[in-house]
Parts: C-alpha cells; structure tokens; sequence
C-alpha cells in the first residue's frame, strides 16, 4: 500500500483551513494589528460571536404545571401500537420519568432521553402545553430550529417569539395539518417565499401530516431558505444577504428574539379522527430542541460570554451593555451606532466617539467655541446651549436641573424644573427636581398646599374650618376663608355681637349664644 506524504497534504489542508476561515470567520474579529509606514496602528471592523447551540443556554417552562406525565404514574400507548398500552411513566423513577430538563439535555449515543406530557385522557376538552424558551438576552438565528417530536409531531401548533424578554409576544410561524380549518389561513411553504415577502408569518402544512413517528420527527423553522433567497442555495453568497440586512427594514428583526414559545393545541392523531375508547395514544413527547444562533451584539463584540447563567457581549468599539447598545462611559452617547455590514468584507465598525474634543475643552457638545481667559490662565465654553452652563457646559442653568439617566453630552441632559411661581420661593430645584415652597406649601414643583391652607394665588392658612377654627354664634365657614355671620354678629369669626353694649338688643350675652351655637357641632 503506498504511504502517503504528510507534507505533500499541507498545501491542500491549509487551503481547506482558509476556506473554512472564510466562510466561518466573515465579521469574525473585531480588529487587527496592522503595519504601516508610521509603525504597528489597530484596525478596527464590524464584527460578530459565532453561532453557538443555543439550547445549552436556554431556560425551559412548560405550562400548564402539571401537564408532564408521571405525577401520578400513568400508562400510554402509541399510535403505532395502540393495543399495548403497557408504557409507563414514572416521575419518581428515574428511567421512566420524562421531566423537561430532557428536551434540552446534549444528544448522546445513548437511549433517547424525552419530555412527555400527560395522555388526553380528559378529551374532549384540548390537550394544552405551552412551552416557553428563555435566554434573557437578543440572539440572532443562524440556522433552522428543529424540534423533535417522538410518536408523531402535532396536529397543530404555534410557534411565536418575544423581542423583550416576554412581555410582548408575536407568531413567528403556524403549523397545522389543515392550516385553513386551524387558523383560517391558507397554507404556504417557505419555498414559495420571496425577497419582497420574505419576513412574512406563513402557516405551513408540511411538518404536521401523519407520516408514521419514526419517518419524520422533526419540525422546523426554516432560516436556511430564507437566507437562500438572498444568498443563493447553498448560502453562496453571503455578501448580498449581509448586504440586505443593512438595507431591508424588518430584516434582521425578524431573525431575533429573546424567547420562543411552542403553543401545542393538537397532539398527533395518527391519519384519522379521534379514538375515544383509547386515549392513552395521544400524547406530546419531545427529544430535543436546537437553536442554532449568535448573540445580538450589534457589530460590536466577537466574543459573548455566559456570565451567572446569562449571556453578554464582549462589547469592543468602545460600547457597552449587554448587547453592546451603548457607548462607554466617556464618549458620547449620541455617538453610538450599530456596526454595519457594508462595505463587505469587513464593514463599517462606527466607533463610539470621545466625548467633547473642541481644542483642550470639554464641552459635551454643548458648544463649539472656547476661549481663553488671559489673566486666570482658563480656557472656557462660550454661549452654553441646552440650557448648560459653567466652564465645560457640565452644570445646568438656573432653574433647571440634571436628568440623572442622561449623559452629559445629550441635548435633554437638563429639565425645567418648573416650579410654580406662586408656590415656591425661587425658581431653583434640587438635584431630584424637587423646588422650596413657600409655608403651607408642598408638592415637588410646589403646587400643593398642606393641611390648614387653601389655594389662592398660593396658599394661605385657612380663616374658619369645621374644627379648631369654627366659626361661632351660628356662623357657617365659607370655602374656609371667611365666616358667614348672622346679621346680628360681626368679626372674623361671627365673635362680636354687633350692638353690644347699646339699647335694643336682644337680652342673649354673646358668649352664651355663642356657647350655644357652637356645641351642637361637636
Ligand atoms: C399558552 O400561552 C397562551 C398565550 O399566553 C395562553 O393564552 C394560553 O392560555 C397558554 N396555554 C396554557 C396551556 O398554559
Ligand atoms: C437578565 O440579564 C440582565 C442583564 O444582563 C441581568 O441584569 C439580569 O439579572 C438577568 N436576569 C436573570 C433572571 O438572569
Ligand atoms: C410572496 O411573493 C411571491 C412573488 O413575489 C408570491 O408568489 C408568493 O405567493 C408570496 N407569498 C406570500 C406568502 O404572500
Ligand atoms: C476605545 O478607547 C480606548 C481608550 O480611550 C482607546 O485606546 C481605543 O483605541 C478605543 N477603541 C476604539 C475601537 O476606538
Ligand atoms: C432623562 O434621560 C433619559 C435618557 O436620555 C430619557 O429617557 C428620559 O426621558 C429623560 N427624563 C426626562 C424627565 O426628561
Ligand atoms: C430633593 O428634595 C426632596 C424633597 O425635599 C427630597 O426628598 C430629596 O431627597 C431631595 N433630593 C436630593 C438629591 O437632595
Ligand atoms: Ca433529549
């Protein structure tokens, strides 16, 4: 037998290697060392994480809660072998129990590990599950999702998607043996699809006919097909899908995500209508889910890293948070952008900038001149806008206050404060946007008058009320700013009678009518 030569192989394997390298490595580092004539300087690119599996990072929930077989044991049987319902499922034993855990667990040579629901014993009412996938963080899918269902896929399911960790949901795909009668739509491939359709929500047929268990188990959300639009079978082309996901509006939104769910509404009925004298056949089971996807990282950050259980872009370009959606301290936020694609090969890295560069001085963008003040030696911001202030703009002008979410270069960094002229002392406010009230006044811009005072161009303490200020010898309080005497009595609370001391009044003293009118009140 001739031996072959290893080093005549060399040529060909690393040719192999650049290959891969170009296929695998496109967008895949964020910048180099470069020599020029000047010396060694950084170039930076558009860069991306690889695809990972995602499943490995994901957090599974399945609903309703009890809806895993096993708690109690019960037995089923398959469609394939209805008459032999001597399957068992065992939460308490290990080698029968089908806990969910199993849907993601990593495929090995070994037994087929599964999650299986309970049987529809309870038919005719819908055998429910939801499965809710979670990773706390944007990806971005690189390939089709499969999902494998043993003993027969569902009749009829939805897959939808969250892009802000499960607050909001929306269908990402509809799956039913019938898509006209489940959901009222006509039944469409991912083939049929076009560049102008291609983020379109399609229900599909062709993963929920009965075609035996064993033939086919898979479902699958089809993203190979629909980045062969773009870039041709085969995924030749990559340039022009990269190139449409910076120009098509929609595009790289509809491959990301946070959360998937599987609604399954139907389970598998095996060609033909429900059996109701055996219902131990219909069952949900699934082996295993894969995601294949990168971390959304905006172009920043060709690393992501699992940090706690949650994953995070290595941001670099000098941007930071979990997706790379900001800029560092120190630049200026208004500054950030996404990376782009273009132009290929390598991209466009949109750096964030360094905050405030005018000469030596730091004005945040708040001013674009300087100048030097000769005898302290100073260089200063001229004509501070945005309502700023101060040496470098960095305080905000009297009677506004810093927006402490905002960086200092933002336009909006300083609010109104907004006090209320009559209300407050001046028209400062502290740091929160709290301004000083007048006594007797309250509220954060001062609107507000506390207990014992009423509103009236300010607040002003109360004449007369129904407690301690009560308007005596039966004299009502008006809106708490003055009493409402009988005509035989004066004063600021109906106190004084008013002929008192002169002929022809009435015998009664004011203090006992006054004692009089006042008691039936307490
Ligand atoms: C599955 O999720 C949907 C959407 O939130 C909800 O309406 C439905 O009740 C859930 N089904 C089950 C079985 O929990
Ligand atoms: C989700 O990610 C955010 C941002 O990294 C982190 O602050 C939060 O603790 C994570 N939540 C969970 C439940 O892991
Ligand atoms: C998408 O567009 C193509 C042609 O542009 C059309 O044939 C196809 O029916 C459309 N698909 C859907 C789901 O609207
Ligand atoms: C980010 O900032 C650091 C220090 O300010 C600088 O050395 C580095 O070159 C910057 N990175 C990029 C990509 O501009
Ligand atoms: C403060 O700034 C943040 C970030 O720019 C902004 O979302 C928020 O609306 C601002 N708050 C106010 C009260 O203007
Ligand atoms: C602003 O004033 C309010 C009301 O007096 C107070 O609760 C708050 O702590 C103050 N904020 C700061 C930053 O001083
Ligand atoms: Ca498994």
């Amino acid at each position: 037998m001739p031996m072959v030569d290893p080093s005549a192989m060399l040529p060909q394997l690393l040719l192999l290697l650049r290959c891969l390298s170009l296929t695998v490595g496109q967008y895949s580092s964020c910048k180099s060392l470069v020599s020029t004539d000047d010396g060694q300087t950084w170039e930076y690119y558009a860069c991306q994480p690889r695809p990972m599996s995602m499943k490995q990072f994901m957090r599974v929930k399945v609903d309703p809660p009890g809806i895993t077989c096993g708690n109690p044991p019960e037995r089923f049987c398959t469609l394939e072998n209805p008459y032999l319902c001597s399957d068992e499922c065992d939460a308490s034993t290990p080698e029968l129990a089908h806990p969910p855990s199993l849907m993601s667990d990593p495929e090995s040579s070994g037994p087929l590990t599964y999650w299986q629901t309970v049987t529809w014993s309870r038919f005719p009412e819908p055998l429910l599950a939801n499965i809710s996938l979670s990773w706390n963080k944007s990806l971005e899918l690189t390939d089709d999702i499969l999902i494998a269902f043993e003993y027969g896929r569902p009749t009829i399911m939805v897959l939808d998607k969250s892009l802000d960790k499960g607050r909001n949901w929306q269908p990402y795909q509809f799956y039913a043996d019938d898509c006209l009668e489940a959901f009222g739509m006509p039944p469409k491939k991912v083939q049929e699809l076009s560049a102008t359709n291609v983020t379109r929500v399609i229900c599909t047929e062709q993963y929920s006919r009965w075609v035996g268990s064993k033939n086919e188990k898979n479902v699958r959300f089809e993203v190979r097909d629909r980045f062969a639009i773009f870039a041709g079978a085969g995924l030749r082309n990559m340039d022009s899908l990269y190139t449409r996901m910076e120009s098509m509006k929609g595009l790289r939104d509809f491959f990301t995500f946070t959360d998937l769910r599987l609604r399954l509404l139907r389970p598998a009925l095996g060609g033909t209508y429900v059996q109701r004298e055996n219902l131990l056949k219909y069952f949900y089971a699934i082996s295993n889910i894969e995601v294949p996807a990168r971390c959304k990282c905006n172009l920043h950050a060709d690393q992501c890293i699992s940090r706690d259980g949650t994953l995070q872009c290595d941001c670099q370009h000098n941007t930071t948070g979990q997706d790379c959606a900001r800029c560092e301290k120190g630049y200026k936020a208004k500054s950030w952008k996404p990376g782009s694609y273009l132009p290929t090969p390598n991209g466009s890295p949109n750096t964030c900038e360094a905050a405030g560069s005018v000469g030596n001085c730091e004005c945040y963008g708040h001013s674009n001149r300087c100048s030097y003040i000769d005898f302290i030696n100073i260089v200063t911001c001229v004509s501070c806008k945005h309502n700023t202030r101060g040496q470098n703009c960095q305080h905000c002008r009297l009677g506004y206050y810093r927006n402490a979410s905002a960086e200092l270069d933002d336009e909006n960094v300083c609010i109104e404060c907004n006090c209320n002229q009559l209300g407050s002392l001046h028209a400062r406010c502290n740091e929160t946007g709290f301004c000083q009230c007048r006594d007797g006044t309250a509220g954060q811009k001062c609107e507000d008058c506390t207990f014992g005072y009423t509103w009236k161009q300010g607040c002003i303490p109360y004449v007369c009320d129904d407690e301690l200020l009560l308007c005596q010898n039966g004299g009502t309080c008006f809106q708490n700013q003055k009493c409402l005497c009988p005509p035989e009595f004066k004063g600021v609370l109906c106190e004084q009678a008013r002929c008192a001391g002169q002929k022809g009044c009435s015998g009664a003293t004011s203090s006992s009518l006054s004692l009089g009118a006042a008691l039936p009140a307490c």
